[in-house]
């Protein structure tokens, strides 16, 4: 299996080693404690071995981590158009702050500085008065399909369901950025959000990102207060968030209480160093790449998955199986989606929905028949706008395991 034995990154195999030797000791009983101080993946191992753990508001997804809440939607449950808040992944940096779960607004506003003519400073109301904004888009962590890298990278081990398509309804960023106005030396926002870092300490924030003006004054960035029909969720941003979509969800920032407008790029918490960013040039598997030698993650690359039906089913010979899913690429809109049932041998085109709107995931599905029983693998593969395909395998290795994109694969018995 992957996590076990050494593998040929220098310097890391004493970890490694010792990671196998916790993987044993966590086949017996653990108590939570010790658990919180474990490297994620041992922790992942533990949870799958017994922890039940439900999180409020939410229905069966998988806990990755429990602090930082960590929580990923299995496939099947990824099925509707529109990815209810129940079912909507969860990536958490830090704590839940309070008002999220209070929902509490009094002393809570939006603060626009930096490089503006005037700054603002917002309640939920001021921003309601602003033209009204609403779309359907995919946010993806970054890390999704992590658990596929091989030397595995450290951090969750998202596999296929740190991805939702949710309706969000707010204002566009562009608006209230220019009613701030924004000065020319603006080229980059950072966000600040509410959430407290997980040591506690007032002065450290979980996560503080951002992008550049121009993304910032796309139509399609928002500034959202519902998700759904409902106010923003406890774990999913409450009252604001921001929605950067085609970009890593990590762009996407929750408990949002201020925009910086910067003269130069943000450099806030997890937006220097090797987080969310891949080598400029490819690696080979395992090297370690400096920091200068990084860039920073933008567009997300195209994807899909098959939501129905489920992997592993028993289905009688001669009854065509309907397989759908979604497909989406922060380089535009899908233009082709196709499906292999014989190892990517031959190819059928599905049949492919346009997107609600841009950055929404498109619909597909595709009927196959199987004229002889056994065992077979249905692969899925989109093509984007810019013609760019899903990879069979997992594309380039990267020190964090960023952007797998490779195809989704479901294994069929036909009987
Ligand atoms: N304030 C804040 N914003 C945040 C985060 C966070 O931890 N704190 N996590 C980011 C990351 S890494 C991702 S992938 C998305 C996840 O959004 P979701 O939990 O609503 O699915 O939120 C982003 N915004
Ligand atoms: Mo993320």
């Amino acid at each position: 299996m992957r996590h076990s034995g050494p593998h040929p990154r220098q310097g890391r195999s004493t970890h490694h080693h010792r990671r196998g030797f916790l993987k044993r000791v966590v086949a017996g009983a653990l108590s939570v404690p010790f658990l919180n101080h474990l490297p994620a993946g041992v922790r992942l191992l533990a949870q799958d071995a017994g922890a039940t753990a439900t999180i409020p508001g939410k229905q069966g997804l998988r806990i990755l981590s429990d602090r930082p809440l960590n929580a990923e939607t299995p496939a099947t449950l990824l099925d509707d158009p529109l990815t209810p808040n129940h079912r909507h992944f969860v990536r958490n940096n830090g704590r839940l702050p309070e008002r999220a779960r209070t929902k509490a607004l009094n002393g809570w506003s939006l603060r626009v500085d930096g490089e503006v003519d005037r700054p603002l400073t917002l309640t939920l109301d001021d921003l309601r008065r602003f033209p009204r904004h609403e779309a359907a888009l995919v946010i993806e962590c970054g890390g999704n399909g992590r658990a596929g890298f091989f030397p595995p990278a450290s951090g969750n081990q998202w596999t296929l369901g740190a991805v939702g398509c949710a309706l969000y309804e707010g204002t566009r960023l562009r608006d209230v950025l220019n009613a701030a106005g924004i000065k020319p030396s603006a080229v980059y926002i950072g966000y600040y959000g509410e959430d407290p870092h997980l040591s506690g300490d007032p002065k450290k924030e979980s996560i503080s990102r951002g992008f550049p003006i121009e993304k910032a004054l796309d139509p399609h960035t928002m500034l959202a207060w519902s998700m759904n029909g409902e106010a923003l969720p406890d774990h999913h941003g409450f009252p604001l968030r921001l929605v950067c979509p085609g970009w890593p969800g990590s762009a996407s920032g929750k408990w949002l209480n201020r925009i910086w407008v910067r003269d130069r790029e943000h450099d806030g918490s997890k937006m220097t160093g090797s987080s969310y960013r891949i080598p400029k040039h490819p690696v080979a598997p395992g090297t370690e790449v400096a920091d200068a030698d990084m860039a920073i993650i933008k567009e997300m690359p195209v994807k899909s998955i098959i939501t129905r039906p489920a992997s592993g089913i028993d289905h009688s010979i001669g009854v065509p199986i309907e397989v759908r899913g979604h497909a989406w690429s922060g380089f535009g809109d899908i233009t082709a989606m196709h499906v292999s049932h014989d190892f990517g041998a031959t190819w059928a085109p599905a049949k492919l929905n346009p997107p609600r709107n841009k950055y929404a995931w498109q619909q597909w599905e595709a009927s196959l028949r199987f004229p002889v029983a056994g065992y077979y693998e249905v692969w899925a593969r989109a093509t984007d706008a810019q013609g760019q395909m899903q990879p069979m395998i997992v594309p380039g290795w990267n020190p964090k395991g960023y952007l797998n994109n490779a195809m989704h694969r479901i294994a069929v018995k036909i009987s």
